[in-house]
């Protein structure tokens, strides 16, 4: 049953308009004096009409280049005498003047063609008008803007913030010769890493946002064509509680939301999520990129940092550049005054600082000006999280951080030297109790928060393990990748393992103006990282396999890197957990095929055990910068 809901309506339209930067009426008065709106079907090779609206400056006595969106978010408002409250990244990429274009994609809003998550890019150019993907759909759509639009300079520039930073991403493979500049920002990389899978577990809390992408309309149209399910309470974890097992979710998504279909039955890493990734497609890049991400961005952090990787492994003479800062999602395309993310404040204008000193200067560069290929700006520009302070590196990870590894220890203890007991902590995990991923009562269209959220609450459940050093005495500074390695047992056949690195405050840390209520910055434990495995897909993500019943099996994944400086007087803490509700779905926690069909009878609780002993440590692996 599909109930629309204005709450969760909104939800999705704030969504849409959180990418849109900071606008006031003074940017929208400048829009409507500077620019004007002209409204377009544009053929791909396949006959599908794409929409696209072009909004050229009124001030013809110079030429601009093209700065182009392509969104399934809708390139709204639509009609020419409607014009978007601002234009591009940032109004001072507005006021530099600039022919912004926006796209609806195919199968959205009110282009033509069918919707096609991730849609698949082509291995190879057959040639063939039919073999359709975003790169091409991106390469015609460039041709025919440069033959149509007036008073362009031949130059053409794509950015995004997430599904649209896919797009920007997915135009890189054989990208079109006037693309010269790309800024993918938290682009989706792949869906298994990205947004609705962590590492195989399944992101219940994007499970409402299932509707915006899970229905075909039957043709162009300026309303949504889907409806938002009421789910009757803002108490998420009470709802999906309530629910049970994942397969009673088929009274809200019917077989005709079919990326429900795909989720369900498409539970392992299996050719339709490898094909929907874009990262095999980044060789040859031609445009310069600079990718855009926020440290501590729930929905899309793989995507960034894999993306800017794969693209630096695999295409030495490319401009490929990297911004990381203390944002959540999209953060840095508004300006809020002081950047704060749950309790944790960063400083003030640092999204304006990054819009006009960073991204401003590279499409300029590359777009505007006669571009040597440098325009002056680092290789990495990082924000320390600790410090809370920006750092220009030459490569990301940098070449002087050293890997150490931080070892589990009995009674709770952590520390770079190895365990010599012969012990193992354990716990009792229960899907019927599981643990909250957030002290909040809310339910998410997508998560944010949590990212930076205190984990003092978590530390406290007996079905959470923390693993510590003492206070420090100076300075660390991690600075690259993270890798967890356990050796766990359980006495079922399946578990999830979630790792968190947190950052525990000394126990006077002063607050700031904007704690929330019933906070206290003292002994505050910040969630400096996070990630889960779902342990069957411990050693192929294709090909799960069941855990033999209390044999200690090692577990080891990649956590997403960080840049965050743990003070002297600070500490840190591991925390180790095998539920995280209902950020993820509940492990049965007894193996079944597909969790998606689990019953109730599946759910069982298990006794987990994390080995600490000499011949099975299990640790986590960072990259330390030294001193200078
Ligand atoms: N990556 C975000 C998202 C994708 C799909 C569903 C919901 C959110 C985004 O595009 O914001």
């Amino acid at each position: 049953m599909k109930n629309h809901v204005n709450s969760l309506w909104l939800m999705s339209l704030l969504l849409v308009l959180s990418f849109q930067p900071t606008f006031g009426q003074e940017q929208a008065d400048y829009v409507v004096q500077n620019y004007e709106k002209k409204e377009y079907t544009i053929p791909m090779r396949d006959g599908t009409q794409l929409h696209t609206v072009v909004y050229s400056p009124l001030d013809t006595s110079r030429t601009y280049p093209m700065l182009m969106q392509r969104t399934p978010y809708s390139a709204g408002p639509y009609g020419e005498g409607n014009l978007k409250n601002s234009l591009g990244p940032s109004p001072f990429l507005m006021e530099d003047g600039y022919i912004f274009v926006y796209q609806d994609v195919r199968g959205r809003w009110m282009s033509e063609g069918s919707y096609d998550n991730m849609r698949p890019t082509l291995t190879e150019r057959s040639g063939d008008p039919q073999d359709i993907d975003e790169s091409t759909d991106t390469y015609d759509t460039i041709e025919w803007l440069l033959a149509n639009v007036d008073n362009h300079n031949g130059k053409v520039g794509q950015w995004g913030i997430s599904y649209p930073g896919f797009y920007s991403a997915a135009a890189l493979p054989y990208a079109h010769p006037s693309l010269k500049a790309v800024s993918p920002q938290a682009p989706i990389g792949d869906f298994y890493f990205d947004d609705f899978h962590h590492n195989g577990a399944y992101f219940l809390s994007y499970w409402l946002a299932t509707s915006v992408f899970g229905y075909q309309k039957e043709e162009p149209t300026t309303e949504a064509w889907y409806d938002m399910v009421n789910p009757g309470t803002n108490d998420g974890y009470q709802f999906f509680m309530d629910m049970g097992p994942l397969k009673n979710a088929d009274k809200y998504y019917g077989a005709d939301n079919f990326f429900w279909q795909q989720l369900k039955n498409n539970p392992d890493y299996n050719e339709f999520w490898q094909k929907r990734s874009i990262i095999p497609h980044l060789n040859d890049v031609s445009p310069a990129v600079m990718v855009v991400g926020g440290w501590f961005d729930a929905e899309d952090l793989y995507g960034p940092l894999t993306i800017y990787k794969t693209i630096e492994k695999n295409n030495p003479d490319t401009y490929n550049s990297l911004v990381m800062g203390p944002w959540s999602h999209g953060d840095w395309s508004r300006e809020t005054g002081p950047q704060v993310i749950s309790n944790m404040y960063f400083g003030d204008s640092i999204s304006t600082w990054y819009q006009k000193e960073v991204e401003r200067k590279f499409f300029h560069h590359f777009l505007k000006a006669e571009s040597t290929g440098k325009p002056g700006l680092p290789e990495a520009y990082m924000f320390d999280t600790g410090l809370n302070k920006w750092e220009a590196f030459q490569e990301w990870p940098p070449k002087e951080s050293e890997w150490k590894s931080f070892y589990f220890q009995e009674k709770g203890g952590l520390s770079p030297e190895k365990p010599t007991g012969n012990r193992f902590s354990s716990f009792e995990s229960d899907p019927a109790n599981p643990v909250p991923y957030s002290q909040d009562i809310k339910i998410t269209f997508t998560p944010r928060k949590y990212m930076a959220d205190d984990q003092r609450f978590a530390a406290r459940r007996p079905d959470v393990l923390t693993f510590e050093t003492p206070v420090l005495e100076e300075d660390l500074t991690l600075a690259g990748e993270i890798m967890a390695q356990l050796k766990v047992a359980t006495s079922q056949t399946d578990a999830d393992w979630v790792v968190k690195l947190i950052d525990v405050f000394p126990g006077d840390h002063p607050n700031h103006p904007y704690v929330l209520d019933g906070v206290d910055m003292g002994n505050y434990h910040l969630m400096v990282r996070s990630e889960v495995i779902r342990g069957r897909y411990r050693d192929s993500f294709e090909k799960p396999s069941p855990f033999i019943p209390d044999q200690i099996t090692d577990v080891d994944f990649q956590l997403q890197d960080v840049y965050h400086t743990f003070k002297k007087g600070h500490k840190i803490q591991i925390q180790v957990q095998s539920t995280w509700f209902p950020l993820i779905d509940r492990n049965p926690q007894k193996y079944v095929e597909n969790i998606f069909e689990a019953s109730e009878e599946d759910f069982v609780k298990a006794l987990h055990k994390v080995f600490h002993t000499e011949n099975f440590p299990s640790k986590i692996n960072v990259m330390v910068l030294p001193k200078e």
